[in-house]
């Protein structure tokens, strides 16, 4: 695009990869999201994770009550897939919409991840019933065991769980969550099928580990899984730039108190719900790509999940804006990615 390009309408966004949390956290996050994306797919990592269709049905109900300047807002709810997941639970769950994928945590992988996935093997037989309705499987795709390096376990996960895995079951829909890795990235481009996509997430796309761990470490930007190496944020960058349709927008925004953030022990997690569209746009614009942005935001992800696209449209404007430095929840304070800085394009909401 010519530098002279100063504005891009294009169909309202969606979010496919967004956290949610609860109560005051819930209330004041979700209208970040809502400014921006019509619909979104909600993970169900609570302290409680989402497991059935009830607490989906009241999680989804707490949702709408919390939000207060969209009510055209979609929640896409997704179930918590246990080993002792009911294929029943799933099937009726899809089947009346209270469930739109399954999202599968391995075991300690990420934040409220424990009560996921042991062994890959014992929910096959909720795999099949995926299958066979067509749900989609929404995978955190990192291998855990202790022994793999932190860096290695989003490959290795591709070659030990999800290669087998597709061989399995070759027409189960899966998207592979917030890639990080260039091997992500070849794999997804190589199988180049209608049953395999992956989400990319803004921090991703404009950070590598260097600028979490170089001149001081920066809890801000410790999310799972980890930042990686400039090489594959590198691949990131080009996958979303080459147009593939297999590649969607999913944010990953996941809030957490400073508080908890700011410890011996940070929380994993970046919460970028009022910067999201804003980096991405400036990410496409860097790789000279803004004719796939539209498709990036709002055509490939509801093509991949079978929906309708949104009908309503959203303006960016090529004129600087300021990302919101701190967010106040009562005593509380979150801290958002970008906090504080200009950024060269802006909304009209
Ligand atoms: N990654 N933090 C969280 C989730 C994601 O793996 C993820 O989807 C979270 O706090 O829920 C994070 O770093
Ligand atoms: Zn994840
Ligand atoms: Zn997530």
């Amino acid at each position: 695009m010519p530098i002279s390009f100063k504005k891009i309408t294009i169909i309202k966004p969606d979010d496919w990869h967004v956290h949610l949390r609860e109560k005051n956290i819930l209330k004041t996050v979700i209208n970040y999201t809502t400014s921006f994306y019509q619909r979104a797919i909600i993970m169900p990592n609570l302290c409680n994770p989402i497991v059935n269709c009830k607490q989906s049905i009241y999680y989804r109900n707490k949702i709408l009550k919390a939000q207060n300047n969209n009510k055209k807002f979609q929640p896409l709810m997704t179930c918590y897939l246990t080993e002792f997941t009911s294929p029943k639970e799933l099937e009726v769950g899809f089947s009346k919409n209270f469930f739109t994928a399954g999202k599968l945590y391995p075991s300690y992988s990420t934040t409220n991840s424990e009560k996921g996935i042991k062994n890959i093997k014992n929910i096959y037989s909720l795999l099949e019933i995926m299958e066979k309705i067509g749900m989609p499987l929404l995978i955190h795709g990192e291998e855990t065991e202790s022994t793999i390096d932190i860096f290695d376990r989003e490959t290795k996960f591709i070659d030990n769980t999800l290669d087998p895995l597709r061989n399995t079951f070759p027409y189960l829909k899966i998207v592979l969550e917030h890639i990080t890795t260039k091997e992500s990235v070849d794999y997804v481009v190589d199988s180049n099928s209608p049953y395999l996509a992956a989400t990319i997430t803004p921090h991703h796309l404009m950070l590598n580990r260097n600028d979490m761990l170089v001149n001081g470490i920066k809890p801000y930007f410790y999310c799972l899984p980890i930042l990686k190496r400039k090489i594959h944020q590198i691949a990131l960058r080009n996958a979303i730039a080459s147009g593939n349709k297999s590649f969607f927008l999913g944010s990953d925004t996941a809030p957490h108190y400073d508080k908890n953030k700011i410890n011996t022990t940070g929380c994993a997690g970046i919460f970028n719900a009022p910067s999201s569209l804003l980096a991405y746009i400036t990410v496409f614009e860097e790789m000279n790509a803004l004719k796939y942005f539209q498709a990036f935001c709002s055509e490939n992800g509801p093509k991949f999940y079978n929906m309708p696209l949104n009908k309503e449209k959203i303006t960016l404007v090529r004129k600087p804006s300021q990302v919101i430095k701190r967010i106040k929840i009562g005593k509380n304070i979150i801290t958002p990615f970008l906090a504080g800085q200009i950024l060269n394009w802006s909304i009209n909401i």
